[in-house]
């Protein structure tokens, strides 16, 4: 029989003693924080240099119809000054980040802060002979090299507002973003080797640009050296460009609230929005959240998973280790090339202490067996932490168990695109973890659990709701690009003076937190967030689809997989040819991580009188769970139900 796991996991005394918060410490800083959020902000915005300090801390109104967010509003300061020129005099030859190729038969690199201060200042230098001045839109399509980090600082440090899209992203994906925010330049790398496969990158950039206007310029980095087309008018080789350029470069003063990035996430309704996150607030915020959360020491050697196209890669993999001097891991490959062993292998090679990565990877490495992991060298693990959906307690406790040989602590991150950084976690020195839950509230931050039907605040403990957060801190988003009235309506109109998360949580008997997950039209598919309206776009774009409907149902890899229903177009007849087309299509139309997993042909789909497809239903059949069809009374034809049910698709 196995004895039944512990409903509480206690850190070891030794983390504690060592750990920069152990519990009492958080419960000074956590009411401080909350009892005043000036002095505490105040006090952590000396993290970093400013040119000029603020005097000014926080300026904030959630009052739907002027929403207005600022922090630090009249400091100016220099991102890309801050995560490398102040490293130079005291830690110019520590490695800052350690380049992990695709193939472990590559070397990997070992990139100093003086070597990266080099790569951004050529780079930065590149950037303004190309034109690229403060305010102008980059957009950054690469894999995960170094030259990834190299743009994003080179882009902070001619003030230039860099937007990153996943390379996994199709080229209409890409067109869509780059025409978003008037880039005015894409830059992008020959081919992106990942997993032994090559994604042709600079292919791709040529098939969304072709949608582009003619003045977008390409910079084109040579990552395989592989044959692409060229295009003189347009494209640019870096490494032509940066042979000659200069090996400094004085970084731009910015202010505080100027635009460090956007990045593209999807909502529930509509096209996916651009997330404005700003220089002072966001810096501060991800730099202590990443100090604190991963109790990151002098001389660790920290590795977050993430691809910089995901906010998990902007705020730790870039921002926040390399404000705070940190050496960061930068992983080119995937958990399963060549097998099922490389992240263990990368750690025992780097001798990893902090290892972040997300549930999706834990539970496809956990299927393939404990011995990938057991034949590596683990013993410098000290922490593991794992974000971007909600994890199932098998796979935290294989992940405690197996990994971390049950000495290090997990935390649990939960936080969005939207955040900036971690929202609530469990802090390693300080709180006993429960697996499964994200435990309590970071610094400055004030949960609220809300009923969704009334709006009311439920106080007290053992209670489940939708949640929001009550006030502001640094690293909030500021505004949807240009479009601040779809920023107000997603965040603060529903739930007035809060701000609306999009999940659902509870609170248990403790008063620690559990996310329950979306609330709304948002699915998580290993651990990427997708707007179902997004695929449903894609799939009526089809000549053959009149109608669609996708929801999300329980994958044991994925955490959720798509489940389209599909309604044809009169004549059209449905076949797997006309299947495998669909599934291609969406591919193509958003990129691989949309591909559908299940497509049901649907004769009709389940509305009301009013047209309004409920989806409530579709999610239960997708579910597998009938019994639980709720009220249907109101349907137009409540009989397209049953159909559905009886030709429900195999997941
Ligand atoms: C950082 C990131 C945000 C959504 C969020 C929630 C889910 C993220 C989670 C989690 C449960 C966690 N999510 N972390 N759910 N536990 N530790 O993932 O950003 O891609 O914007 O997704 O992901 O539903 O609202 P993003």
């Amino acid at each position: 029989m196995t004895p039944t796991p512990p409903s509480t996991y206690t850190p070891t005394e030794d983390f504690v003693q060592n750990a920069h918060v152990d519990a009492a410490k958080y419960d000074v800083l956590y009411a401080a924080s909350i009892e005043d959020p000036e002095g505490f902000w105040r006090e952590q915005g000396k993290r970093v240099d400013w040119i000029k300090p603020f005097t000014q801390v926080k300026d904030v109104s959630y009052d739907f119809g002027n929403v207005g967010i600022k922090w630090y509003a009249d400091g100016t300061l220099n991102v890309a000054a801050n995560c490398v020129d102040r490293h130079l005099a005291k830690r110019g030859d520590q490695t800052a980040i350690i380049w992990e190729p695709d193939d472990p038969k590559d070397p990997a690199q070992h990139i100093t802060y003086k070597d990266l201060h080099t790569s951004v200042c050529k780079m930065a230098n590149v950037l303004e002979t190309l034109g690229v001045s403060k305010g102008d839109r980059v957009v950054i399509y690469m894999p995960m090299i170094p030259e990834a980090a190299y743009a994003m600082l080179a882009c902070a440090r001619v003030g230039a507002i860099h937007s990153i899209v996943f390379a996994g992203f199709s080229p209409d994906a890409l067109a869509a973003r780059i025409n978003g925010c008037d880039a005015k330049l894409v830059i992008t790398a020959d081919e992106a080797p990942r997993g032994g496969k090559k994604t042709p990158l600079k292919t791709n950039a040529d098939a969304a640009l072709s949608q582009c206007a003619d003045a977008v310029q390409c910079l084109v980095v040579r990552r395989t050296g592989g044959d692409v087309p060229w295009n003189d008018a347009r494209d640019r080789d870096y490494s032509k460009l940066s042979e000659g350029a200069n090996l400094t470069h004085t970084p731009a003063e910015m202010n505080a609230e100027d635009p460090l990035f956007i990045l593209y996430t999807s909502g529930s309704t509509g096209q996916p929005k651009g997330v404005v996150h700003t220089t002072g607030g966001y810096l501060v915020y991800a730099s202590l959240t990443q100090e604190v959360t991963f109790d990151y020491h002098d001389g660790d050697v920290y590795w977050c998973t993430a691809d910089v196209g995901w906010v998990t890669g902007h705020s730790y993999i870039v921002y926040g280790p390399l404000a705070n001097g940190a050496t960061t891991v930068m992983f080119e490959g995937v958990p399963t090339y060549p097998d099922a062993s490389r992240f263990w292998q990368v750690c025992e090679k780097h001798k990893v202490n902090q290892f972040y990565t997300a549930p999706t990877a834990i539970r496809a490495l956990m299927g393939q067996g404990n011995e990938f992991v057991e034949k590596c060298d683990l013993s410098s693990l000290r922490l593991l932490g794992t974000v971007g959906e909600p994890i199932n307690p098998e796979a935290w406790t294989w992940y405690n168990d197996i990994v971390g040989g049950g000495r290090c602590p997990i935390v649990d991150t939960w936080w969005q695109t939207e955040t900036g950084g971690h929202l609530m976690t469990p802090l390693p020195g300080a709180h006993a973890t429960k697996p499964g839950s994200a435990m309590k509230p970071f610094f400055g931050i004030e949960p609220v659990v809300l009923d969704p039907a009334s709006g009311d605040e439920i106080t007290g403990n053992d209670v489940e709701g939708v949640l929001c957060i009550k006030d502001s801190w640094p690293g909030q988003m500021r505004t949807v690009w240009g479009d601040h009235d779809r920023f107000e309506k997603t965040y603060f109109s529903d739930y007035k003076g809060y701000y609306f998360t999009g999940d659902g949580c509870r609170r248990d008997a403790d008063g620690d937190y559990w996310i329950t997950g979306r609330v709304d039209d948002v699915i998580n598919v290993s651990g990427h967030r997708m707007g179902t309206a997004e695929v449903e776009s894609a799939l009526v774009a089809h000549a053959t689809v009149a109608e669609a409907a996708v929801v999300g149902y329980p994958h044991d890899i994925k955490g959720q997989g798509i489940y389209c229903y599909v309604t044809l177009m009169n004549g059209e007849t449905p076949s797997e040819e006309l299947r495998k087309e669909l599934r291609t299509w969406v591919r193509s139309e958003i990129g691989p991580i949309a591909s559908p997993d299940v497509i049901q042909w649907a004769p009709g789909l389940p509305k009301t009188r009013s047209g309004k497809i409920m989806r409530r239903i579709l999610r239960k059949i997708a579910e597998n769970d009938y019994g639980a069809l709720g009220d249907t009374s109101t349907l137009a034809d409540p009989s397209v139900v049953d159909d559905l049910i009886a030709n429900r698709a195999e997941t």
